[in-house]
């Protein structure tokens, strides 16, 4: 058959019939399917596109089949910085390039054949669907849950810009090559980390990749500890102390020294006269590099001493202050406790700079060699019992707490969630700055706050909003008088952690969505998508849900039940597809040649779903190779009888049915593949046959095709009704496998009680050896031949023989 031809006359059934369109109210329980909305980013569909909505559309058609209403929508991430990009290389206006990426990236997939009620989409730029966003950011503003601080950025001293982290390549500027620099500015967060707790614990009851799962939770990064409070030897104005984060207070009698991070504002105040225009150098020098180049291992522990000390709560001791890079402003309290016997970076910090280095606990980091000091035991008889524990901690910090030199305190290596962006093509951010009032949030029945359309690209160091008077100059809602609009747009993951709550209700115009159908609909019963996002948009859009559920709009509060992430499939080379390397393996040519479905199914069949791989030429051809066989045999029996029973081929239908029903739901697409083909194998060597029945072989043909439906749709549709179907196959039940056809044969059996033969029973071929025993120990001839006897132990030799001994 020529499957071009077959794929778009049956696409044309299927939206004349309607038979994809979405109805809450059929029978059966919902599922929810949802593949990650794609970004219409101009190229033409990838390989990866077609790997993950190809082969998630044969899940979802799979569960329909199975009686489920399933709920499979797709949509588009239209804002971001690559329509930005163009524009500003180009001309051409982001909606513009987004609006025809969209149409083109619409069409082909539609053209893949997939079972998308399309009467659901959106887009995210559209005024329709960010009017929602910025709704949902009023929803966080008004809950204290979103709000300003200054926050580095990175800045392009010549193109006089903020770009984004990715546009950073090697520290430099990807357009100008000029060297990035960090500059603080007010900016927008989301306060992600009020929820931490309830992040982390929502993670256990995820049916998710424990690989994402582990990720989440470092990101997250929960640290049980203390804060501890050093006083200064001299206090300076109002302050008197610093105060210390730490995990390990068991060490805090072998500290050697406090250090303050470069940006703690402590060092500016407490430096001496003498140590000011060294601390000012190294703290200017600190700033040019990143967190990640401060903290890695292989670098130099550096620091400069500010000149002043403070005093160990524990035992009074002098302990000097230092600042130094490796301590980071934005984690704990942004100041650290020496310990250099008991840290690898405090021991090289120590030894560089000729501190002392006090072991007090046994047996940690080789450090065995030091005098050691028992301290624990020392102070103790009682309080301190066994400092390294759990416990011994606790009990330290509890004894600092009761003199207010510190206490028990949980720190998350999570940060709060920037969304601040400095560019026109996102949402914008619905605040209005006033003289008078400060910022003001646009009142709801004012939303959308409308991205102006006709703006200045040229790049001149400013974001397009701000050279737009008419969107920046407005009114304020409060007091009238004139006021300046937020010129940032959202990031779009704000977009994004949202958008599956749309979907159910995608065109409601009174709310963001409707409470109702949104907890019939959701959770997302099964999300598929790339591993990538684990500790973005996965944990942006677990927050959101939360949130919107702690409001009372959700009666849920996990996003996504069932997570499955495609693994990548690479180039024939092995190594990831991309125009440098010249191995991309474009999807269009092939389905020239071959079709959709022969593409879709060499996708599930040449590889793990979770794994990927290696792409190759040869697999698609065989998979097209096998749809003939398939073709060929439909074709020759199209017009026989059929005849179900008692039929040839019951064993291996019924056994390919029971695989392939295991496989599926479990995206083993590769293994079920396999099945349907040792099928086809079994067909022909059945056709070959001297008692070879064409009704046999129709009734079988018949199951294969709704068995393989999910997989090949169009091709299988097609089957259908040259078989004789009379509706779509996708209304049929799925086929379920009859237990009572998987015995395939039997064999006789001699039966001996202590090696004497006593009698003979028939059994089931190929069973296991526990499993014959147990069955000849309930055989009545072989209770009449034990005669009571209390059988000791049961000897089988498969397919021949059961000795009893009694
Ligand atoms: C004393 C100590 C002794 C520490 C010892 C460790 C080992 P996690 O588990 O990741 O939370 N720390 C605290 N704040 C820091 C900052 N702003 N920048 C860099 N390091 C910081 O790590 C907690 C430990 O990291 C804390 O415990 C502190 O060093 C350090 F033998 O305090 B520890
Ligand atoms: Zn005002």
């Amino acid at each position: 058959m020529n499957h071009n031809e077959i794929e778009s006359k049956w696409q044309g059934v299927w939206n004349a019939d309607g038979i994809n369109t979405f109805n809450p109210e059929a029978d059966g329980e919902k599922r929810y399917v949802l593949e990650m909305l794609p970004y219409p980013s101009g190229a033409k569909l990838h390989m990866g596109h077609w790997y993950n909505y190809g082969v998630a559309d044969s899940y979802a058609r799979y569960l329909r089949m199975n009686g489920y209403n399933v709920f499979q929508p797709m949509g588009f991430d239209a804002f971001g910085l690559p329509a930005e990009n163009y524009a500003i290389k180009t001309g051409v206006h982001p909606k513009a390039s987004t609006d025809a990426n969209i149409a083109t990236m619409e069409r082909q997939l539609r053209d893949m054949g997939t079972m998308v009620d399309w009467s659901h989409e959106f887009r995210t730029c559209a005024p329709d669907y960010y009017k929602w966003t910025q709704w949902l950011f009023l929803q966080l503003y008004k809950n204290g849950l979103a709000y300003q601080k200054k926050a580095p950025v990175n800045f392009c001293p010549s193109c006089q810009t903020v770009i984004a982290n990715e546009q950073v390549v090697d520290g430099k500027c990807e357009r100008c090559k000029t060297e990035v620099v960090r500059k603080e500015m007010t900016q927008w967060f989301f306060k992600i980390t009020d929820y931490a707790e309830k992040l982390l614990q929502g993670i256990d009851a995820l049916d998710w990749p424990e690989k994402t799962k582990i990720m989440q939770r470092n990101w997250i990064g929960k640290s049980v500890g203390g804060e501890v409070v050093f006083d200064l030897c001299v206090p300076k104005g109002d302050i008197k102390s610093v105060t210390v984060f730490t995990t390990r207070a068991d060490t805090l009698f072998g500290v050697s020294y406090v250090v303050l991070a470069p940006e703690h504002p402590y060092v500016s105040e407490l430096v001496s006269p003498e140590q000011k225009a060294a601390v000012q150098a190294y703290v200017a020098a600190a700033a040019k590099q990143s967190e990640i180049e401060r903290t890695s291992t292989s670098k130099d522990k550096t620091g400069v001493f500010l000149g002043c000390y403070c005093l160990n709560p524990v035992n009074g001791e002098k302990v000097p202050l230092y600042v130094a890079d490796y301590c980071l402003s934005t984690y704990g309290t942004g100041a650290v406790m020496g310990v250099a016997a008991h840290d690898t970076r405090d021991y090289a910090f120590a030894v560089k700079n000729g501190m002392p280095v006090k072991r007090v606990i046994k047996g940690e980091n080789g450090n065995d060699d030091l005098p050691f000091t028992d301290y624990g035991i020392m102070i103790n008889s009682g309080k301190f019992d066994g400092m390294s524990s759990a416990q011994g901690k606790l009990a330290v910090l509890d004894a600092l707490a009761e003199t207010g030199h510190g206490g028990r305190k949980i720190n998350y290596r999570m940060r709060d969630w920037s969304v601040s962006r400095q560019r026109y093509w996102g949402a914008p951010i619905p605040i209005i700055y006033c003289e008078h009032c400060g910022a003001v949030p646009v009142p709801e029945k004012d939303l959308p706050v409308t991205l102006p359309q006709d703006v200045n690209f040229t790049p001149d160091g400013k974001s397009p909003l701000t050279k737009c008077k008419e969107f920046i100059e407005t009114v304020c809602p409060i007091c009238g008088k004139p006021a300046r609009r937020e010129s940032d747009t959202l990031d779009t993951f704000v977009c994004s952690s949202w958008y599956y709550l749309r979907y159910p209700d995608a065109h409601n115009d009174k709310a963001a969505f409707d409470k109702n159908t949104v907890n019939k609909m959701l959770p997302v019963d099964c999300y598929v998508g790339g591993a990538e996002h684990a500790c973005t948009h996965l944990l942006y859009s677990r927050f959101i849900t939360k949130v919107l559920h702690d409001l009372g709009y959700l009666d849920f509060d996990e996003p996504f039940t069932r997570l499955v992430h495609q693994g990548v499939i690479l180039g024939p080379d092995g190594y990831r597809m991309s125009k440098t390397r010249g191995n991309v393996i474009s999807a269009d040519p092939l389905i020239e040649k071959y079709g959709s479905d022969a593409l879709r199914l060499y996708l599930m069949f040449g590889f793990d779903y979770v794994e990927g791989g290696p792409w190759s030429d040869g697999g698609i051809a065989s998979c097209a190779k096998f749809m003939d066989r398939i073709e060929r045999l439909v074709v020759e029996v199209k017009d026989e009888n059929v005849d179900p029973a008692p039929a040839a081929l019951d064993y291996e239908l019924n056994y390919c049915i029971k695989q392939v029903a295991e496989d599926l739901p479990a995206f083993r697409f590769n293994t079920a593949v396999a099945r349907l083909m040792e099928l086809v194998n079994a067909m022909y060597k059945y056709r070959a046959d001297g008692d070879y029945k064409p009704a046999y072989l129709k009734h079988a043909l018949i199951a294969l095709v709704k068995l393989m439906a999910p997989l090949a749709p169009h091709f299988c549709e097609e089957l259908n009704q040259l078989l004789g179907g009379t509706r779509s196959v996708f209304l049929e039940k799925y086929p379920v496998c009859d237990e009572s056809k998987l015995v395939r044969a039997t064999t006789e059996y001699a039966v001996q009680v202590n090696s004497k033969i006593r009698c003979k029973i028939v059994l089931p071929q190929g069973l296991e050896r526990d499993r014959a025993a147990e069955l000849a120990l309930g055989n009545a001839d072989v209770t009449a031949a034990l005669g009571g006897a209390t059988p000791k132990k049961v000897i089988v030799i498969p397919e021949r023989l059961i000795n009893i001994l009694i």
